[in-house]
Formats: C-alpha cells, sequence, structure tokens
C-alpha cells in the first residue's frame, strides 16, 4: 500500500491517477490536515509518496520510480520510445508546470491591477505557446507516445485544469483538447478526482 501527500486537484493527482492506472492500492493524505508536512517534505511541496520505508519526493522522479517498479504500457522498457516518454514527463513537469505556477504566484503576490494584467497575459501566452508545441507532437496520435496513454498525459490533463482559476484565455488545439478530454474521461482520473474531493470536504 502506498501512501500519497496530495492537495486536491493539484500535481499530485497526475500520480494519483497513474498509481490508479498501475492498480496499486493507495491511501491518500490532504497536506492541508496536516501542521506538520514540512517535516516530510522541507520543501512543501505535493506530491510526496510513501513506497515502504522510502519518501519518495518530487513528482517526475515518483512517476518514474512507480513506471519502473511496476509492469505498465505507459513507459517501454528501452529505445527510442522510452526516451520520449521519459523526455515527455520532464517537459510536463519541468516546463509546462513552471508555466502554470507563474499563474499562481501572479495572483498570489501581484496586487497592482495593470501589471497584474500584464503579467497574466505574458504567462498566458507563454503557456500557449507551449500547448502548441504539444499540438504538433500529437499530429496523427492519440497520446504524446502514440496510441497508448502516458503518465506525461495524465500530467499535462491536470495542469490544463488549472486555468479555470485565473482571468486567463488558454487555447490548446483540436488534438490536444482531444487527448485532454480522453485522459479526463479515463476511470482512473475520474477516481481520482473523486476521491479527492470526498476527502477535502470531509
Ligand atoms: N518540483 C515539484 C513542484 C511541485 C509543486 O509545485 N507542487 C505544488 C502543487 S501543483 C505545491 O505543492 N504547491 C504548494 C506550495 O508550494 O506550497 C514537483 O514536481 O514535485
Amino acid at each position: 500500500m502506498y501512501t500519497l501527500y496530495y492537495l486536491p486537484g493539484a500535481c499530485s493527482l497526475a500520480t494519483h491517477a497513474v498509481l490508479h492506472e498501475l492498480d496499486q492500492p493507495v491511501e491518500i493524505v490532504d497536506v492541508q490536515q496536516l501542521s506538520n508536512f514540512t517535516d516530510i517534505n522541507p520543501v512543501g511541496t505535493v506530491p510526496v509518496l510513501i513506497d515502504g520505508d522510502s519518501t519518495l519526493r518530487e513528482g517526475a522522479a515518483i512517476l518514474l520510480h512507480l513506471l519502473n517498479k511496476h509492469k505498465n504500457h505507459m513507459l517501454p522498457t528501452s529505445g527510442a520510445s522510452r526516451e520520449q516518454a521519459i523526455e515527455d514527463i520532464l517537459f510536463a513537469n519541468a516546463t509546462m508546470h513552471p508555466a502554470y505556477s507563474r499563474l499562481f504566484f501572479i495572483a498570489q503576490h501581484i496586487t497592482d491591477i495593470h501589471a497584474r494584467e500584464t503579467a497574466f497575459t505574458a504567462a498566458a501566452e507563454a503557456i500557449n505557446s507551449l500547448w502548441q508545441v504539444v499540438e504538433q507532437q500529437l499530429a496523427g496520435r492519440d497520446y504524446l507516445g502514440g496510441e497508448r496513454v502516458s503518465a506525461a498525459d495524465f500530467m499535462l490533463a491536470v495542469y490544463s485544469r488549472w486555468s479555470a482559476h485565473f482571468p486567463v484565455t488558454i487555447t490548446q488545439g483540436s488534438n490536444t483538447s482531444r487527448m485532454l478530454d480522453a485522459v479526463q474521461a479515463m476511470p482512473s482520473f475520474q477516481r481520482s478526482l473523486a476521491a479527492e474531493q470526498t476527502r477535502s470536504a470531509a
């Protein structure tokens, strides 16, 4: 049984959904209910995964740990498709996620209304450029890696939901919208979303 520390709807939702895709039992802990989460992750961010005696931090490292450990179709075991899947996870984690993180930063720290608007517009433009890159990669394929869903698809589907919280216009191409809709309709995604909402409402 894994333990996943999460925030509802945050990037930890991708880890949660991938755990269900891998058919792994998981207990989830909403870090908002904890007063000592920085004892578990001094950086204060989710996800954190407990696997036996190991405490794993950093979303990309956690996903690669899980995908290397459990048999799956999301991370090929060798070759160019494996390299591509790893690159896609890192693109999601280290490029797309930080682009979205700017929205949270602006909302939290920029109070001047004009500066805020300028910053939101610039952040949205940067995000939209990245979605165009995704759109090109998805040409002629259902998911980033081809026919089967990958961990990076889950990550992008989670991030895509965040723009609804901000006064920005984020647009995705038709290939991307199709992929994002397909991932969010998956039982693993729906189950994770529902569990996170139920837990935080309790
Ligand atoms: N590099 C970290 C970043 C994770 C991250 O930014 N998590 C956000 C949620 S999506 C978080 O925990 N934010 C709460 C905070 O920063 O206090 C990772 O990939 O695990």
